[in-house]
């Protein structure tokens, strides 16, 4: 199976995240990718390689001109209003809840900061944009790969980008990979695309995104949100919208949920991918579901991945692999590659 990855990733290292109140060091690391890629080299999985970075015309087929601007100029604009901000990472302040506008674009930067994001939980760097166009790159590399008639590629990138939205970021996310594979497959030919999504975490970018759409199912499985991240979405009832109707389907499940839980609603997600009869898979590949990830909660073993990657392949649907969570760092790699091990068993 074939590897793009992305050389660029470790141009995006946030310092600090907001928590509760406090800020402590980033979980989403440079070093996840870096322990997977060894890995990967170590079991001889494939060839690695590097794509270029994404134009700013494909990433404007998932996200708004607006939206990329602010991203692409951010960093510039926010050194400028004080030279000491390079020392320290853009982390919005205010954000325009209910009742407030959107449609204005303010001049003033923390407005627009607050306008395109929504969590203090993802430090925007100097090399954030770079990183996630990089990410992008890699993503459409990997979906080439399979319009060549590959059976699987693997984008390995960070930062993450299945909480991304159309016009924000938010959860580590910047630039939604997924979604952009998936509307790639589509421009492609793909008539209909999946995307499964089995991080830990909801991926609410990336189902708001096609949230309306009856080309592209997004199946998730997921900590409940009733007490889990993104909280305000991933619940069950949500199934789409007017064409999209019926094309969503979420399967939250509670802290503490192990192995055997979690593959009992894997089965419901394939079910109902092969009931919607995709062309093509985009699997959403977190792997913060592992028992010792420090910020989720559930209990997949190490060999548990093994299994994932087999039922995956099952589906028998060409499939593209991007990389989302995962913060367990020391066994990052190893659950990962796990899931490819799997697959290509
Ligand atoms: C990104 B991805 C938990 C804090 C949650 C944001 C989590 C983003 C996860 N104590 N903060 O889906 O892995
Ligand atoms: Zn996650």
């Amino acid at each position: 199976m074939r590897t793009f990855y992305n050389a660029s990733h470790n141009l995006h290292q946030g310092r600090f995240e907001m928590h509760r109140g406090a800020l402590v060091p980033c979980f989403e690391v440079a070093s996840r990718a870096d322990f997977v890629l060894a890995e990967l080299r170590k079991r001889n999985l494939g060839p690695i390689e590097n794509a270029p970075p994404a134009t700013i015309e494909a990433l404007q087929r998932v996200h708004a001109p607006r939206y990329l601007d602010f991203l692409q100029g951010a960093w510039d604009e926010w050194v400028a209003l004080d030279p000491a901000n390079a020392q320290r990472d853009a982390i919005g302040s205010y954000w325009p809840i209910r009742t407030f506008r959107s449609d204005v674009l303010p001049a003033n930067f923390h407005a627009r900061l607050g306008l395109f994001s929504y969590d203090a939980a993802s430090p925007l760097t100097a090399g954030t944009w770079e990183a996630a166009r990089g990410g992008a790159g890699c993503t459409l590399a990997g979906v080439s790969c399979l319009q060549q008639g590959e059976r699987a590629a693997f984008v390995l990138t960070r930062p993450p980008g299945h909480h991304a939205g159309h016009d924000f970021f938010g959860g580590y996310c910047f630039i939604n990979n997924a979604a952009v594979a998936a509307q790639a497959l589509r421009d492609g030919g793909a008539r209909r695309v999946a995307i499964l999504d089995v991080d830990y975490h909801h991926g609410n970018g990336t189902q708001a995104i096609f949230y309306a759409r009856a080309d592209v199912f997004f199946a998730s499985i997921h900590g409940d949100p009733l007490t889990e991240y993104p909280y305000w979405l991933g619940y069950a009832d949500e199934r789409g919208t007017g064409a999209g109707e019926g094309c969503n389907l979420n399967l939250p499940l509670p802290r503490g949920t192990d192995f055997a839980g979690w593959r009992a609603a894997l089965k419901q997600a394939l079910q109902a991918i092969a009931g919607f009869g995709a062309d093509a898979l985009v699997v959403s590949l977190g792997v913060d579901t592992f028992e010792g990830d420090p910020i989720a909660g559930f209990h997949l073993r190490s060999d548990d991945y093994l299994r994932m990657g087999e039922d995956i392949a099952a589906a028998g649907l060409s499939t593209l692999f991007t990389f989302e969570g995962g913060y367990a760092v020391d066994e990052v790699g190893t659950n990962a590659v796990n899931v490819f091990q799997g697959f290509i068993s």
